[in-house]
Parts: C-alpha cells; structure tokens; sequence
C-alpha cells in the first residue's frame, strides 16, 4: 500500500478515539493497550517502517546498551516466542523483535506509515485534536498520544563550509538504507558519544584510516556482548517474569540488584580494586550498579571508580599522548550517560586510527576536500556527524502544537518544558504523552510498560465514570517540576562539565536549560504514577466536554462503575 493510500483528504479526516504519533516501541506498546481496552487508535510514523529510534539509527554497530531480556515487551507469552541471539542485540534484531510483537498483536494495520505530523491543534468546542501531516493527510481524536521518543531530532552542528565538501557525509541517526562501504576511503568521525563510541571500531575495520575528532572524553565501559547459548535463552523464557518484576523496581529499570555497598563500607584499596574488576568484567551497565551503589551521590566513590576506569584506558591504550586524550576528567562518572564499547579503546591502538582533540584545536570550517582545525587541514572521502540529539523537546519542536485558545506548547515551554509526571501539560487537555520531558530517565521499555499501563487505566476511567476530557492542574505541574530539579541537584549529575550535557538541553545551543528527565529511579516513578491513579488520578482534572453526547451524568456513571 503506498503512503498516500493511507493519507486522509482534508474533507475526509479520519476519526479515532486515540492518535498516537510514533510507532517505535512507545507508539507499537500503546496500540496494544488501547486494543486490549477496546479504544480505536492509530500510529502515524514518519518513516516507512516500525521501530522509532531502531528505524532510523542504523549506523555500523549500532546495538542496545541494555541487555535483551530487559530491552523487551513485559508478555510472558513474547519472552516464549523470541530467541534473542546475543546478549545485546544489533539494530536489525531489535527491529524486527518490534515488528515481530506489532505483528503478533495485529497492531501494524493500525500504523500509517509515510506520515509525518505537522500540527496538532486542539479544538475545546468540540472536544477534537485534529493533526495534519506533510502530505496533507488529516487525522482527528480525543485523545492526542505523542510518542516521540527522546533521542529523535538529530542535533546537526552547522560548521562553516558544510555544503561545499564534496565528500559523502553522513549522520549516525540518519543512516542510508542502503549499503555504505568505508572500504580504501579515509573517514573522519566528529563526535565521541555513545553512537560513535558503537561505530568507530567498526568504520576503523573497514576504512584505509579513520581521524576521530574528540570534545570530550567519554567514561567507556566495555560491553562483554557474546552470543546466547540455548541453556541461557532457556533460562530468560524461564525467568522472564522475575527478571520484568526486578527491573520494575531496580533504579535504572534494569534486571539486576543493587550492590547492597556504599563506599565506607570497604575500607581495603584492594577489596575496592576487586569489586570494580568484578563490575569490568560483567560489563556495561553491571559495573555502575553492582559496585557501589554511592556512586553518583558520593565524590569519593565516584572518583574510586573514575580513576579505576583511568587505569584500564592507560593500561589498553599503548599510545601515552592517545591515552592521556581518551581520559576523561573535570566531570563524574555517570554524570554523562556512560556509553558501553566492544573494543572501544582497543581501536586506537589501530595504525590506520588517530584521534584530534578539538577542544584544544576546535574545527573551523568544512572544506571541500576535508575540514580545518585551527591548526590544521584534512582530508576527507567521508565525515560521519555523530553529534548526538535535539533531546526530547526537540520532536515537540517540530510539530506546531496548540491546546486551549490556541496557545503554543513552544510559547508555554519557553523557559523550558514543564509536565505532570511527563505525561500532562496545563493548557492541553487530552495531551497525553507517553515518555514526554520530564518522564523517567531509566531504561526505556519500562517506562513505556508503566505509562502506557497509567494510561490505559486512566482513559478506562474516564470512559467508565462518562468524561472525556483529562487534563493536568498548574499545581500538580509546578510541584513535579520542582521535584524533578531537586532529584537532579542532589545527585552528582550537575557537577563539572556535565553541566554542559543534553539532560539539561545544554548540548543545543539557545534551548533554554532545564532539567529534561526524572532522575528519581524506575521505582520512585511508578509508585508516583500509581499514587496518582490510586487517588483518583489526582493532578489531572477530568471533565465532560460539552462535545459528550449525555447518555448518563457522571455521577450515575460513577455509581454504575462502584456497583
Ligand atoms: P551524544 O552522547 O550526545 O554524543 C554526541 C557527541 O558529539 C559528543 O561527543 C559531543 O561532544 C559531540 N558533539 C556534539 N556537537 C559537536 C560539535 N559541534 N562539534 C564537535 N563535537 C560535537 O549522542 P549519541 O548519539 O552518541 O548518544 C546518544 C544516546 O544514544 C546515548 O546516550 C544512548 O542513550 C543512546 P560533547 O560531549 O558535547 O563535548
């Protein structure tokens, strides 16, 4: 079917109670949830098939920094059906998984694919979103679902030059389809974050000589990804429910316990050493949580681990001036997401790999033939941009959003967003976002499974007690805002040059600064929503638009659903 197939004419909007923008795993989980509830939904998708971030983040390397059985759907009936074949799966694994539950649940003839939403404009009258695409397609709800995921718009550096090279350029977020061979061609890589620390060593693999151009020095954790054997897959189908259950309530959403340790409570350097070779060599994220669990609040304990990871870049980097580059320091550990690396700093041991400290000699200009440093020229077959994102607010940027008198959500968020649980927005009733700004900062899959539950449950609700309008209240807005700040400033997050980091929208320039995550961990966040559900959804307020046809008063439907 071609995406125009899909698209409505503007006389003709098509009408569903739910219009989710996205079908990554946010937009795939919540049209399951609301066909389990048995409210009509569609997924518009820019791009021409399913998978959000796993769609279009198709770099060489590009795989999940979480491990399988936690980056997944929480049915028991799925963990059954799917065979993971490594414990972090590659970009084409994670989507066709996605495709695979989409499909498994019929939810994929709920997606249009090919659309990319314009404007969303609520109308109070008659109680209706209605959203337009580029192509002019016209889609009208209640109840407006934006699902846009918070690394979506590529942040695009506008170095002097940039059209002139007549090179290939590539961004890691914006991968061709297409095959992209790096074979006999001299590559640069701008950017050291989590993507490229993914891309490098395969590029390095492949090119005559790669030039990495470095800001800042990442705190990179070796991966330890190898294969599932058959005994293993067998115990994830087994342990799938145990495994959901802990991640439900580990800090970081992860399946795994804390370290039951703070810093003080080993005094031998030795026994430290032992415990953080330990974390090394379980790998990713296993070394941040199964340490200490003082390390993002406790200097001492930060700077342990810090300097332990010091060591090892000395120890694998055999270049002393490459190694000193690759050191991170003058921020904490974790203060910036910690990417995770399979032969990351191995690489630069590569004849064919040299690293450019930009900070010290920043680029000045594309060329055609390469790019300037301050101090030097070079030249270029291709330059990959691994600059990072636009986080979170930049995909509302993009959208021409109104609720109530047409106010703009980019004039009510100037100063930065400010959200109910990172759900709702004062001014936008029936704006429902699922992982908006201010949503937890943990892994993602279990943040979807809590909204997207809190959700449901809460148009259910408004169904059963005959409202159709939610909407979040000034108050409860301002008090989770300040809340979300003041987790972050009691952490060690702000501290050093991290100040400079996306968390805080810092990484863009002009985007005003404000804390953009709940840094309260996965379980502080899902006993927070589901006070709020438990009290009646307090903080948001339900009403009956004058839209609702009356079939019976609110307080008889209240009635009927205690009965
Ligand atoms: P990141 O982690 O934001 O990394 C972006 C990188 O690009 C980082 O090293 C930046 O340096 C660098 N950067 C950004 N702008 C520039 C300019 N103008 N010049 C030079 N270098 C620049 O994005 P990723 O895509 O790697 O990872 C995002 C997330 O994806 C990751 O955290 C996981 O959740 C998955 P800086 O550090 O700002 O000095």
């Amino acid at each position: 079917m071609s995406r125009h197939d899909h698209a409505q004419s503007a006389a003709d909007p098509s009408h569903t109670d739910v219009v989710i923008i996205g079908a990554g795993f946010a937009g795939v989980r919540m049209l399951i949830e609301m066909q389990r509830r048995g409210l009509s939904a569609v997924a518009l998708e820019a791009g021409s098939d399913l998978g959000g971030t796993w769609y279009w983040n198709r770099y060489p390397g590009a795989r999940t920094d979480s491990e399988a059985w936690s980056y997944a759907f929480p049915f028991e009936e799925i963990e059954q059906e799917w065979d993971w074949s490594e414990r972090y799966p590659g970009q084409q694994e994670v989507q066709r998984y996605i495709g695979f539950v989409a499909d498994r649940f019929d939810v994929r003839r709920s997606i249009r694919f090919g659309q990319r939403v314009t404007s969303a404009h609520y109308d109070e009258a008659a109680n209706l979103w209605t959203l337009t695409t580029q192509d002019g397609g016209r889609f009208t709800c209640t109840w407006f679902v934006p699902a846009l995921g918070h690394l979506t718009v590529p942040n695009e550096p506008r170095f002097p030059g940039m059209d002139t090279f007549t090179g290939k350029t590539y961004l890691t977020s914006r991968w061709p389809h297409e095959p992209v061979t790096f074979a006999g061609k001299r590559v640069a890589v701008i950017g050291t974050g989590a993507s490229a620390i993914q891309a490098i060593p395969h590029i390095a693999k492949e090119a005559a000589q790669l030039t990495v151009f470095q800001r800042t020095p990442n705190y990179v954790m070796p991966a330890q990804n190898h294969p599932l054997d058959a005994s293993f897959r067998r115990g994830l189908k087994d342990n799938a429910a145990a495994n959901w259950a802990q991640a439900r309530s580990h800090i970081f959403g992860f399946p795994m316990s804390a370290a039951g340790r703070t810093y003080d409570d080993v005094a031998s350097e030795e026994e430290r050493e032992r415990i953080f070779e330990e974390g090394w060599q379980k790998g990713g994220f296993h070394f941040v949580f199964e340490t200490f669990d003082d390390l993002v609040l406790d200097q001492r304990s930060n700077d342990a681990a810090a300097e332990f990871i010091r060591r090892k870049i000395r120890q694998i980097v055999q270049d002393p001036a490459t190694a000193e580059l690759l050191t991170p320091r003058g921020y904490p550990y974790i203060s910036k997401r910690p990417p995770s690396g399979t032969d990351y700093y191995e690489t630069f041991n590569r004849e064919n790999v040299r690293l450019i400290d930009i900070r010290k000699d920043p680029i000045e200009a594309i060329t055609p033939s390469g790019l300037r440093t301050a101090s030097r020229q070079f030249e270029f077959d291709a330059i990959v941009f691994a600059t990072g994102f636009d986080a979170t607010t930049g995909a509302y940027a993009k959208i021409d959003i109104r609720g109530r008198d047409g106010r703009r959500l980019s004039d009510a968020w100037s100063a930065g967003p400010e959200t109910f649980l990172g759900i709702g927005v004062p001014g936008f009733p029936n704006m429902l976002m699922l992982c908006g700004p201010q949503s937890p900062y943990i892994n993602i899959p279990v943040a979807i499974e809590s909204i997207v539950d809190w959700l449901g449950k809460a148009l259910t609700r408004m169904k059963e007690q005959g409202y159709d309008r939610a909407e979040a209240t000034a108050e409860a807005t301002a008090r989770w805002t300040a809340l979300v700040s003041a987790i972050f400033e009691s952490t060690l997050l702000p501290a050093g040059e991290s100040a400079n980091s996306w968390y805080l929208g810092a990484n863009i320039p002009g985007k005003p600064r404000r804390v953009l995550f709940h840094f309260g961990g996965a379980g502080a966040y899902t006993q927070a929503i589901d006070e709020v559900a438990a009290r009646d959804f307090e903080g948001f307020e339900f009403s009956r638009s004058p839209a609702l046809p009356l079939t019976r008063s609110p307080g008889e439907a209240l009635a009927a659903s205690h009965s």
